[in-house]
């Protein structure tokens, strides 16, 4: 069955009083780019500021001179405003539902007066560590509630959070702990996800090894499991928090103070340390929250992402706390102990609004339909995916099968860099096409460039580079400690314009389709990774001389990791090497980064400058050999016949 991708699918029944409807977007899109300040000047008020900013929009994009503020005079505090102002209205709402690895353990249900508790006895033992105002705390967490109390304690005392994903191995914990100079790092002893069990404490321990002796670690004692223990650097958290006292006045902070740092992957060197900032950050979390998902009070929504992930900081934590809601945290995995979980945990707690990733989406579209359908899913409302494109098929089923045709699709396109959605339908005001992002948030300006010349594309269907025009609250500030790469990043090679990294289309009814990276990044599973990273753990290995990395379309993951690895010349290729290398990237890295595919090449193919024609491995790893393209430049051709002949993944 071939899907129609071109027919806009009309707003089901049930949106009419939606925040947004068709006619409302339209005139509200339109004071957003003719009026920005006005705009963003209302907006800005959704949140509680000590000191109310005078001035909105302070930004420019002119390569050496980037600089980004927004309600740069105001005094505000994140926690306060994701916490403490819902205490008279809200204190016995639930604010966290917790949902565990095991079905059969309880759930959880954290008001929001218990959170104020936690938190606010978290931020004291925090103060109590010597952590100020500014500095980093490392966050290496699995997915249970002491994670977002943690990052709320930070945000209420002024420092500065950033969470390593769980998955991580203890290398790139200790990079990232050493990179943003953390005093402290927060872990938990053990971490059951699957029903198999992550050692946290054990990869901390390691990690320490390669960090300043001074890093404090914080010890969640969550399963009890046993583990080593510092004395001197180790504190148990939970313990001393119970000796803490639950007041703890927030900071009075300026919009611009950082509020978290998040380390991502781009195509050349070590991962970036994004750093967003406190009042247009929470401003348009929360904002992108309530209209993308057409959130209501007393609406229950679940973003199964990680918080070791930005999809984490603004859609468990940030935005639907800044909007007072009831948010739901997983511990779990899609698949354990059936692929039914997701779908269990959805009439379990009444979900309305679910968000998930198109890689989770393929997965469970392989089971039975049985799955879904033998549970009641009436309370849905919205459903969404983020992460990588999503293949119609898998939009069709989530349609069909999960929201049986009464739930619109929100496709939301956003980085880390963006803080929150900006290419998204709104459930009420967005008709929408199997696999488009379709059209932009609020106050947001795409533009498609020519990708070689630069040059403007304004004319509909157009397919060049994602890039926009001007500034939004929630985008990035800069790179923790490297403006210049910054600006280099993002703003030198196309003057003038936020460059993404995506390539684009733009189709004749003015609807956005990304058409994937067009830089060294690949997406394995909605985890971003540079190939340049994978690249530099492969040739550390002892064995290892040479090796290229890209991506290949895979089924489930979207993209899978083929790896050319060429090995000294006195080594001899084995399927036990190939496991070793595969351990070794794990080790390194972590799971995520594991090779797919990992192919000996006696050589790769270089330009005679020496440059790895990556094109043409590409195509190789796609089992597209016949339309290489130019190999002329080559400096050695024959190079190219040999990995054909010996490619991997035939099919
Ligand atoms: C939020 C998040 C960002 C990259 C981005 C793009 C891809 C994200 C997408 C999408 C197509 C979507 N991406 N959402 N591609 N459709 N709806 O995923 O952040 O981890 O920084 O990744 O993910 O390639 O550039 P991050």
């Amino acid at each position: 069955m071939t899907i129609d991708t071109n027919t806009k699918r009309p707003i089901p029944a049930g949106f009419e009083h939606a925040h947004a409807t068709p006619h409302s977007y339209a005139a509200m899109y339109a004071e957003s780019i003719s009026d920005p300040e006005g705009f963003w000047g209302r907006e800005g008020k959704r949140l509680d500021w000590i000191k109310p900013y005078s001035k909105v929009k302070n930004t420019n994009f002119e390569f050496g001179e980037v600089s980004i503020k927004w309600f740069e005079d105001g005094v505000l505090n994140a926690c306060v405003n994701c916490v403490d102002r819902h205490l008279p209205t809200r204190g016995s709402q639930t604010a966290i539902i917790f949902e565990p690895d095991n079905p059969d353990s309880p759930a959880r249900h954290i008001t929001y007066a218990e959170l104020s508790e936690k938190v606010n006895r978290m931020a004291n033992v925090l103060l109590s560590q010597g952590v100020v105002e500014g500095d980093r705390v490392v966050l290496y967490l699995p997915m249970i509630p002491e994670a977002a109390y943690a990052m709320l304690a930070c945000a209420r005392i002024g420092a500065i959070h950033s969470i390593v994903f769980a998955g991580f191995s203890s290398d790139a914990l200790a990079n990232r702990i050493n990179d943003s100079e953390a005093k402290v790092l927060i872990t938990a002893d053990t971490a059951p996800r699957g029903g198999r069990v992550t050692a946290l404490k054990s990869n901390a321990d390691a990690a320490l090894l390669n960090c300043s002796e001074k890093t404090r670690c914080l010890v969640v004692k969550h399963t009890g499991d046993q583990t080593t223990w510092v004395q001197g650097r180790d504190v148990d958290l939970l313990a001393q928090m119970e000796q803490a006292s639950p007041d703890c006045p927030p900071r009075a902070m300026n919009a611009e103070d950082p509020l978290f740092i998040l380390y991502t992957s781009g195509s050349t060197g070590r991962p970036k340390g994004v750093v967003h900032s406190i009042g247009g950050y929470l401003a348009f979390a929360a904002m992108t929250h309530e209209y993308t998902f057409d959130y209501h009070d007393g609406d229950v929504f679940w973003c199964t992402a990680d918080v070791g992930w930005v999809t984490g900081h603004s859609y468990i934590v940030y935005g639907p706390l800044a909007n007072g809601a009831t948010t739901l945290m997983f511990e779990g995995v899609p698949t354990f102990p059936d692929a039914g979980r997701f779908w269990q945990v959805c009439e379990k707690h009444k979900v309305n609004q679910f968000y998930t990733a198109p890689t989770a989406i393929r997965a469970l579209m392989a089971q039975e339909d049985e799955f879904v359908t033998r549970h009641d899913l009436s309370s849905l409302r919205v459903l969404g995916t983020v992460g990588e494109p999503i293949n119609p098929e898998a939009w069709a089923w989530y349609n069909d099968v999960v929201g049986n045709g009464k739930c619109p699709i929100v496709d939301t396109w956003w980085q880390t860099e963006t803080g929150g959605h900006l290419l998204t339908p709104l459930p009420g005001a967005t008709e929408t096409k199997p696999g488009s992002a379709t059209v932009p948030f609020f106050g947001i300006k795409p533009v498609i460039l020519e990708p070689e010349s630069g040059k403007l594309l304004e004319d509909n269907p157009a397919e060049g580079v994602l890039c926009f025009a001007d500034s939004w609250p929630g985008q990035m500030r800069t790179i923790w400690g490297d403006h210049q790469r910054f600006m280099e990043t993002y703003f030198q090679q196309y003057p003038g314009y936020y460059f993404t990294g995506d390539g684009a289309l733009r189709d004749e009814d003015g609807y956005y389709w990304i058409t994937g990276r067009v830089d060294d990044v690949i997406n394995v599973s909605g985890h971003r990774m540079g190939t340049s990273e994978v690249e530099s753990a492969l040739v550390a290995h002892a064995q290892v001389a040479e090796a290229a990395v890209v991506g290949y379309p895979h089924e489930i993951k979207g993209q899978g990791i083929y790896a050319y690895v060429t090995l000294m010349h006195d080594v001899e290729p084995s399927d036990g090497l190939r496991k070793d290398l595969e351990t070794w990237v794990r080790t390194q890295i972590g799971p995520i980064a594991r090779p797919d595919v990992i192919q000996w090449a006696p050589g790769l193919p270089k330009t005679r400058s020496g440059k790895i024609m990556r094109r043409i491995l590409r195509k190789i790893a796609e089992n597209d050999c016949k339309s290489l393209g130019d190999i002329t430049t080559l400096a050695d051709p024959e190079v190219v016949d040999d990995l054909i002949a010996n490619r991997m993944n035939r099919g």
